[in-house]
């Protein structure tokens, strides 16, 4: 009897259905601390959302959010490929009611992104001619921007425009406008969003030459006469390989340019890469591969210190910059959100978020919130 009663509590507190989740949370555990309040005189935080935590569909989701972030980024809803689908068609409905969900819980809205070589609608990936993108860009800017302005705090303007080397990527944009279309992209955003934050945004730009390339956009965009407010290191770093001294260099050499920095896509791997390589580029997959997903069933202690370890050391790093960082966002609110368990191989089991798949705090989170202590 003793033995079935010990079952059933552990099942009902270890069960990763949401409502079970939600009442053992409620009844059996005491609050845990809040992000949001624990760094509130430091920077904000925030989160990826998908659509079903706009929604608030997942009771877990929806509880924890507003109690630690007042920030957040829609992980996909506002890109082009899903808000403007067609030349003369958009998709504003996701997006409006993430605009209400930001209101209703105080969350600051980043909105995630105006110009993006990837995730582009059909109709732009088969244009041609110059004239034809240009319109599609002054629309999808104008449009979007207007729209929203007053209504979010910023938007990722330009994201990832930048190769490895530090050079332009070789776009669609890049092809067909010509090199002046992020001081373009800005120019029209600003027009159209005088109340809204204007942000450059990608990864890997804490690498020197990649940043060097970040802070030449910086430059330009300023030089036209153009407003840029603010820069976003995305953040996709490996757990056991943090480059803490680019990144603390990267804080110094932006903040220099006179703009905020911000971490914007916080996540941290704890599974093998097996391109031993530090990528966020979404068109590069490396298949389907077992024996390459070595946590499915929970991680071992060694890794997750290797993960609370890490965590632990970039926020000490982001408190002793707080005066030059304005926000940290982290990729998704739990791991079972995470984009890192479909990248670069397809269905594994990552672990780079503050919470568990049942939304439970895990030991990172703990320790991100001692670097105040
Ligand atoms: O997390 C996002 C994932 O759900 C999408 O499938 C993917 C492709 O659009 O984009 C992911 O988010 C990316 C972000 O928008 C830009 N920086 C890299 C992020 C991870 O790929």
């Amino acid at each position: 009897m003793i033995k079935i009663f010990i079952t059933f509590v552990t099942l009902t507190t270890t069960c990763s259905f949401a409502p079970l989740q939600l009442q053992a949370q409620n009844q059996n555990q005491s609050p845990i601390p809040s992000l949001k309040e624990t760094f509130k005189n430091d920077f904000l935080i925030g989160t990826a959302l998908n659509t079903a935590q706009i929604q608030e569909k997942d009771p877990a989701a929806a509880q924890l959010i507003p109690l630690q972030f007042n920030a957040a980024t829609p992980e996909n809803i506002m890109k082009a490929a899903i808000i403007h689908p067609g030349w003369d068609q958009y998709n504003f409905t996701l997006a409006d009611q993430l605009v209400a969900y930001g209101q209703k819980n105080k969350i600051k809205i980043t909105a995630h992104t105006l110009i993006w070589h990837s995730q582009l609608p059909d109709f732009v990936r088969s244009i041609k001619s110059p004239d034809s993108l240009r319109q599609f860009f002054t629309n999808h800017i104008t449009t979007l921007a207007s729209r929203y302005d007053g209504k979010v705090f910023s938007w990722d303007v330009v994201n990832e425009a930048l190769e490895e080397n530090g050079s332009l990527r070789k776009s669609i944009f890049l092809q067909l406008l010509g090199e002046d279309y992020i001081v373009e992209a800005f120019r029209l955003a600003q027009k159209a969003a005088p109340h809204t934050e204007l942000y450059y945004n990608d990864y890997n730009i804490e690498q020197p030459k990649k940043r060097a390339g970040a802070v030449e956009i910086i430059k330009k965009i300023k030089a036209a006469g153009v407003r840029i407010d603010g820069v976003g290191i995305q953040g996709h770093w490996r757990a056991s390989h943090i480059p803490l001294a680019e990144i603390e260099q990267s804080i110094l050499d932006f903040s220099a340019l006179g703009v905020k920095v911000m971490f914007t896509e916080l996540d941290l791997s704890v599974l093998p890469n097996p391109w031993d390589r530090d990528n966020a580029d979404v068109s590069a997959t490396a298949g389907n591969s077992t024996g390459k997903d070595p946590y499915p069933n929970g991680l071992p202690d060694s890794v997750q210190n290797v993960l609370t370890k890490g965590y632990e050391d970039l926020f000490k790093l982001f408190l002793k910059h707080k005066d030059k960082i304005s926000r940290i966002t982290f990729w998704g609110v739990n791991d079972g959100q995470s984009w890192l368990n479909d990248f670069p191989i397809r269905g594994r089991t990552n672990y780079p978020t503050l919470f568990d798949r049942a939304y439970k705090a895990k030991p990172a989170f703990y320790a991100v919130i001692a670097t105040k202590k």
